[in-house]
């Protein structure tokens, strides 16, 4: 049973351990050798950003990048791989300091559109439907510097654009509250579906959820799950884990709270999740104090955690959960969902 789920994570998931206070403390793994890591790991799906696929994008012709993609996707179809999604990395060039879709500069703004373009190209190229929005640097450090109402509107063109550009492709946002920003315009689920209808094509915008960026807003992970289930806009998710309300630790699926990644996975298998190709996606980062030969760890691991709690919401008595439903006697649900992660 449980190999009907398909995994997928993203070159940027194997890294060199830099964080904002200390350099990397590991080499580069080169792209070409990830791949070769993918089924090795037990993983079928690459997560792309835009300039994964092709570096230096920027300085190259529309051309030239869809040559280079076409390269990438013989490299998968070599690897028995495929692209999940891909997401234009809009957060790190110059011209997208002060936001992308959403920034004050017609000039910016005109980047971000020709840069969206650039990546739906790609992602054609890689015979992918799926493209991935985290809208990192859409939100403010102050509230005076830019108009909600506004960006809300330019978010919704810019998403407009690329559903016209490439009639073929899905777009899932990947809500996140904050980090880079102070606040972000489109911190929740809740926000991204309601995006959604003001779009050319509600049916072929929905969310990406991943379990850090929910938890970092204060809310539960499955909870948000079964919000886009509703709605039929779970196209994706992201999971991994975190402790409290800090910086984005991207931990290991399940590390910190195994409940919480029980209720995940629960509510993806109880709505079927993957029946129509959707890929069980991770987003997890490495310790830092993991040495190079060991430092893909966090990747099989999340992906054995879930498969083990896999096994152990389908072991569930459901009965018994109907029936202590039934009588409201939650005192002793508590200790029976408790008592099954335990094993007994
Ligand atoms: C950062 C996000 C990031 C995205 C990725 C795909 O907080 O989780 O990792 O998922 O860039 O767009
Ligand atoms: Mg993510």
């Amino acid at each position: 049973m449980a190999g009907e789920y398909r995994f997928s994570f993203g070159p940027w998931n194997i890294h060199e351990g830099a964080d904002p206070f200390g350099p990397t403390v590991r080499d580069s793994v080169e792209f070409g050798k990830k791949l070769k890591l993918y089924k090795q790991l037990g993983f079928d799906g690459v997560q792309f950003h835009d300039d994964d696929a092709v570096p230096g994008m920027d300085d190259l012709s529309p051309e030239q990048i869809i040559k280079k993609a076409e390269q990438v996707h013989s490299m998968l179809e070599g690897e028995g791989l495929v692209a999940e999604f891909v997401a234009p990395r809009l957060w790190e060039g110059g011209l997208t300091i002060d936001g992308t879709y959403t920034s004050n500069d017609p000039a910016c703004r005109d980047y971000a559109r020709q840069r969206s373009r650039r990546m739906l190209d790609i992602t054609a190229a890689l015979d992918c439907k799926l493209v991935v929005l985290w809208l990192a640097r859409e939100g403010t450090y102050i509230r005076e510097a830019k108009d909600s109402k506004v960006a809300v509107e330019r978010i919704v063109e810019a998403i407009n654009d690329m559903l016209a550009y490439n009639p073929d492709v899905k777009i899932a946002i990947e809500p996140k509250p904050n980090e880079p920003m102070d606040q972000a315009y489109i911190p929740t689920a809740g926000h991204a579906v309601a995006l959604s209808y003001l779009t050319d094509a509600p049916q072929r915008v929905g969310v990406n959820i991943e379990t850090a960026h929910v938890i970092l807003a204060g809310l539960d992970p499955s909870d948000e799950m079964g919000f886009a289930l509703a709605y039929d806009k779970l196209f994706t998710v992201h999971l991994n884990d975190q402790n409290g309300l800090k910086f984005d630790q991207d931990k290991a699926f399940g590390s910190v709270d195994l409940r919480r990644a029980f209720n995940q996975v629960r509510i993806l298998d109880q709505y079927d999740y993957g029946t129509r190709g959707e890929f069980v996606g991770l987003d997890v980062k490495a310790m830092r104090t993991q040495k190079q030969d060991v430092a893909t760890k966090h990747l099989s691991n999340s992906r054995a955690i879930f498969l083990r709690l896999l096994e152990l919401v389908r072991s569930l008595d459901k009965d018994k959960v109907q029936k202590l439903i039934n009588e409201r006697d939650y005192e002793e649900l508590d200790l029976l969902t408790i008592n099954h992660l335990m094993g007994r």
